[in-house]
């Protein structure tokens, strides 16, 4: 049984979120804008049911969805895309791929020394990220 991702992460480093963004085809105006943010993630897990938030002072983006559930993702304020999505376990990662306009997309968080990792890739980019558990929220 893989650790909960349920709780409130915040942001504590970020690598490479300018060249995913490129790979997105998002503005530079809008690149330096989210470049600067402190994002956090608030995960539910009602029934079989996940929920991300993600927020920050700017935009926040939610998703829910079911693992081995193909769905249907309008990326609203992200880069606007309708991608079909499917997250499953690959082992200890829960791995999103966002199939779509845009080649090899998707995500994968896992677990590691109490941190909450985080890629984003697409088209060869890829954004690491990882998140320290606030236990204040
Ligand atoms: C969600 C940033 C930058 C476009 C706006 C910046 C506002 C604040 O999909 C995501 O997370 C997954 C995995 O946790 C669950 O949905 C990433 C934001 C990442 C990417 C793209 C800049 C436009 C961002 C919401």
């Amino acid at each position: 049984m893989p650790a909960s991702f349920c709780g409130t992460w915040d942001m504590i480093s970020s690598a490479n979120i300018e060249g995913y963004m490129i790979a997105l085809g998002i503005s530079f105006y809008l690149r330096k804008i989210a470049a600067r943010l402190k994002l956090r993630k608030v995960i539910e897990q009602p029934g079989d049911q996940y929920i991300i938030k993600t927020t920050s002072s700017f935009r926040n983006y939610t998703v829910s969805f079911k693992v081995n559930q193909e769905f249907e993702e309008f990326t609203q304020g992200l880069d606007n895309r309708l991608v079909k999505s499917l997250v499953t376990w690959e082992g200890n990662k829960l791995v999103c791929e966002q199939h779509g306009e845009k080649k090899n997309r998707g995500w994968a968080h896992w677990i590691e020394d109490d941190k909450l990792h985080l890629e984003m890739y697409c088209e060869g980019e890829v954004c690491k990220q990882v998140y320290k558990k606030n236990v204040n929220e």
